[in-house]
This record gives structure tokens, C-alpha cells and sequence, in this order.
């Protein structure tokens, strides 16, 4: 059994997020999402999210090719909960890239392409036009 693991606040579920989740599943066989605690996206970028913690896990818990969902207390617990999950990769979208590679005795990290031309933020910034 090959547990992967990544890590994201996923706030404003978006296809780029969705992207990430389907390629990341098929490099194993199980997928288990660290979701981004409000209060460690507070820490991260000084706002909180627009979905609450609950409703984005409920969320991310929901997408066909998850398998296991927790809650991201902090960055500085990756170690820790790789090995509580027993994780053998470790995904990141490539605006990561080379952000965790000290991980790399632990696990196989890689870094995936993001989709292009999709955003959180840019979602945010075209609802306060309309
Ligand atoms: N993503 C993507 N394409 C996009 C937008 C996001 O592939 N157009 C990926 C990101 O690279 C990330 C995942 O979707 O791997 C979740 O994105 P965010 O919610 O923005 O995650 P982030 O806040 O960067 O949190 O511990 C690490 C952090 O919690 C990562």
C-alpha cells in the first residue's frame, strides 16, 4: 500500500485545486489531504480564510479521489505527520518547488505543475467586480 500526502488550505475549491488531487492520487494508492488549519492560514497570509476549516474539510473529504483528510496545525509538522500517515511521497504544487526538499530522506517529494490561470485569490478578486 502506497500512501501519498500533500498539504493546502484549498480555500474556494477550484479546478486547480481539483487538478492537483486526481494527479497526486495516481501516484499511489492512497490519498490523505493535510488541510490548512484558519488559524495557520492566518499565520501563512495574514487572512483567514473565506471557507472555515470545517467546511473545507468536509470538502476536500468529499472528492472521489481522497481517501483521508486531517487538519494542518502548523508547517513545521510535516516530518511528523508523514510519518503518522506513513506516507511514501509527499506532493506539492510548484510553487512549492524546493521548499521541502529536505524532507527527502523521508520521502519521495514532488513537485506538480499548478494549473495556469486559476487562483484562490484571482476567484476573490473577479466576485468583488461583479
Ligand atoms: N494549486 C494548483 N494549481 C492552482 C492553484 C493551486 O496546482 N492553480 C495547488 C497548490 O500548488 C497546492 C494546492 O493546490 O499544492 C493547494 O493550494 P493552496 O490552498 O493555495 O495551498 P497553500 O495555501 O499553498 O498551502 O503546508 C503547505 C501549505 O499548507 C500549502
Amino acid at each position: 500500500m502506497k500512501n501519498i500526502i500533500t498539504f493546502g488550505t484549498f480555500d474556494v475549491f477550484h479546478v486547480g485545486h481539483l487538478n492537483i488531487l486526481r494527479r497526486a492520487k495516481t501516484l499511489g494508492d492512497r490519498l490523505i489531504v493535510g488541510v490548512s488549519s484558519d488559524s495557520l492560514n492566518y499565520r501563512k497570509k495574514y487572512r483567514y480564510p473565506i471557507y472555515a476549516e470545517q467546511d473545507r474539510l468536509d470538502i476536500i473529504k468529499g472528492i472521489r479521489y481522497v481517501d483521508e483528510v486531517f487538519l494542518e496545525e502548523s508547517l513545521e509538522l510535516k516530518a511528523d505527520y508523514i510519518k503518522k500517515y506513513s506516507a511514501s511521497v509527499l506532493v506539492m504544487g510548484d510553487d512549492w518547488k524546493g521548499k521541502f526538499d529536505d524532507l527527502s530522506p523521508l520521502v519521495e517529494v514532488v513537485y506538480l505543475e499548478r494549473t495556469p490561470s486559476v487562483s484562490t485569490t484571482s476567484v476573490i478578486e473577479v466576485i468583488k467586480t461583479v
